[in-house]
Formats: structure tokens, sequence, C-alpha cells
């Protein structure tokens, strides 16, 4: 269509909003026939880096891209957002307490929220990709009463594509032959990634593997710590994976998830497979129709269920942790 969607990311001059950028400019957050306009928001002191991005996005010469506007003020940059990416956050610094740390994320995705509802477009989606993702995004949520819950997400694309990554690299297949990979719980080490209903063309994945041992202590922990490794082996955290995976999780959700196949994103419970109603925790999900929606009726092994029941504890404490607080 010839109306650009505006798309607005925060965060916008830090290392993942660099590599998300000239993705959305380039089509592939939203597909090759849609115009993007981008609202891009940092803090003030950011403000100027954000600009020198802007100046190069220019540069692109995108023929999808209908403008860069740059804002420090969160109530500007959501004003008419149809998309928001929640990239900016703060970081845990050394000797911060989890406490702390959702405070001062308070501090962002409180006001955040509240501009989202006060002023984004009626077809708001946000993906909250800034740490801790799932408490974020359920700050969000609850202080945009308006907005209806389930267009509040929270990023566990990334690491739903390191387990597809991981799975099919033990296999020796490429990444587009695995399906049905299910992250459960929460973006943090906690995490479970399941693969107990995977299939390799056709077969079942975790058969096909036939080593219990491989998938409890090489595969797991190996997922839910590659966050670490990449650190260890780059020296910066992950950032181009990051937001390739911020746009799969879009795309999939404007334009839907492929037939016989699911993913992974942490969305607003609605009570399913015992995940108290409300948390923002992530699921096996496909989306149509512009929505994600829970795949459900699978069988969950007493294996499974333990790990589940443990990340969404974690979630759990979250929560009360942000309730505490004054957050939610
Ligand atoms: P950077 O530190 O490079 O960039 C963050 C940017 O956010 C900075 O430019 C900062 O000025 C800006 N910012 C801070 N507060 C802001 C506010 N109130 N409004 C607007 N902008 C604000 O971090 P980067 O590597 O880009 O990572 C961003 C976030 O993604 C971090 O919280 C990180 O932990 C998280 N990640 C989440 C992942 C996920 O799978 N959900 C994976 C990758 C990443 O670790």
């Amino acid at each position: 269509s010839d109306t650009p969607v505006n798309v607005t990311v925060t965060g916008a001059a830090g290392q993942i909003g660099y590599a998300l950028l000239f993705r959305i400019a380039s089509g592939q957050l939203l597909g090759a026939s849609t115009k993007v306009k981008l609202r891009l928001l940092e803090i003030p002191q950011a403000v100027r880096a954000a600009e020198g991005t802007a100046l190069e996005l220019q540069d692109g010469a995108f023929p999808l891209l209908a403008g860069v506007d740059v804002f420090d003020d969160p109530k500007g940059a959501f004003s008419g957002a149809n998309v928001a990416l929640l990239v900016g956050a703060r970081p845990r610094t050394k000797g911060m307490e989890r406490g702390d740390l959702l405070e001062a994320n308070g501090g962002i995705f409180k006001p955040q929220g509240e501009a989202i509802n006060a002023g984004a477009a009626d077809d708001i989606r946000v993906l909250v990709v800034g740490n801790p993702a799932n408490t974020n995004a359920l700050i969000a949520q609850r202080n945009a009463p308006d907005v209806p819950a389930e267009r509040f997400t929270a990023m566990t694309r990334l690491d739903h594509n390191r387990a597809v990554a991981q799975l099919s690299a033990k296999l020796g297949v490429t990444a587009g032959d695995i399906r049905n990979v299910t992250i459960w719980g929460n973006h943090s080490a906690t995490q479970y990634p399941d693969i107990v209903h995977a299939t390799v063309a056709g077969r079942n994945a975790a058969e096909a593997v036939g080593d219990q041992q491989w998938l409890e202590n090489e595969f797991i922990p190996r997922v839910a710590k590659r966050g670490a490794e990449i650190i260890e082996v780059r020296g910066a955290s992950s950032a181009a994976s990051a937001a390739s995976a911020a746009i799969d999780h879009v795309y999939d959700w404007v334009n839907g998830t492929r037939e016989g196949d699911w993913t992974s994103a942490a969305i607003v419970s609605d009570g399913s497979y015992g995940v108290p109603a409300g948390l923002i925790s992530s699921f096996p999900v496909t989306s149509s129709g512009g929505r994600w929606e829970i795949v459900q009726g699978l069988d969950i092994d007493a294996f499974s269920r333990a790990r589940i029941d443990a990340s969404v504890a974690e979630l759990e404490e979250e929560r009360s942790a942000v309730e505490r607080l004054g957050l939610i």
C-alpha cells in the first residue's frame, strides 16, 4: 500500500538498533511492498548518534523508506506508531541486584507503555527486546490499559532460532528442515528449549538425535547460555542475530507462520499449559490474520513440565517484584 507504516524503534543508537534499522528500511520487517516511516527514540545523550544513523539510512536510498524522525521523548516517538520495537533498556551493571534492575527498567517501560496507550495507532503491535524482556513487556502492557493485551509481546525468537540452529547442526540438516521447536518460559537462563515435538524432514527430532544426555547436558544449556558464549567469543553481545530474530518475530506476526510449523514468542498467557493468566511467557505459537495463537493440545512429559514450571516460577517472582515496586 502507499500509506507508510510507522515503525518506532527505541535504543536506536545501540548495537541491535544499528543492525535492525537497515533491515527494516530494506523491507524485511513488513514485506517488499510496504513503505515504512521510522521513528527513532533515544535518550538525550544518544540522540546525536541516532541522527547519524538516520543520515546513513538516508544514504541507503531505500525505495520503501518514507522518512526517519528522531525523538528523545516517548510521547513523540510512539505517536501514530503501528509497530514498536522496544530495544533500549537499562543493562545490569556490576553489583546490581535483580530488584534494582527491574526498578531501573520500570523507569523506562512504564512511561513507554503510557505513551503507547496515549498515542499509538489502533493496530499497534509491540515487541520488547530489551532485557529483562518478558517483565519489561509486562510493565509496558499493564501501563497501556486501552491497548488489547495481546498486542504486547517479548522476544524469545532468538532463543528459538538458536535451538533450531543447534538441532540442525547436530542432525546435519539445514535450519529450514526443522519444525515445531519450542522455547517455553522466560528469556533467561531458565528458559526451556523443547524438542519433544520437533520434527526433521517429517521424523521426530528427539528420536532422530536418540541421545537424552546430549539433550539435557549439551543442547539445553548451550541454547540457554548462548548469549554468554557470543560475548566470550565475539567480545560483544549478540546484535545482528538479535536484530534478525526481531525481524522474524514481527514478519511472522504480520504475515503468518508457515503451514505445518510453529514458532516461539512470549505473549500474554491465557492460562494454557498451566502458565498463570496474564504472565508474558514464551509458548509455541502460530500466527494468522495478524494474531498469535498458542498451539494447543501438546503432551507435556514430566521432564518438560518441571522445566516449564521452573521458568514460569521465575516470571512470577519478577511479576511480584514489579508489583511491590508499584510498576504495575
Ligand atoms: P546497547 O547498549 O548497544 O544499546 C541500547 C541503547 O538503548 C543505547 O543506545 C541506549 O542509549 C538506549 N536507551 C537506553 N534507555 C533508553 C530509553 N529510555 N529510551 C530509548 N533508548 C534508550 O544494547 P544492545 O546490544 O543494542 O541491546 C539492547 C537490549 O537488548 C539489551 O537490553 C539487551 O540485553 C537486549 N537483548 C535481548 C535479547 C533477546 O533475545 N530478547 C537478545 C539480545 C540482547 O541481549
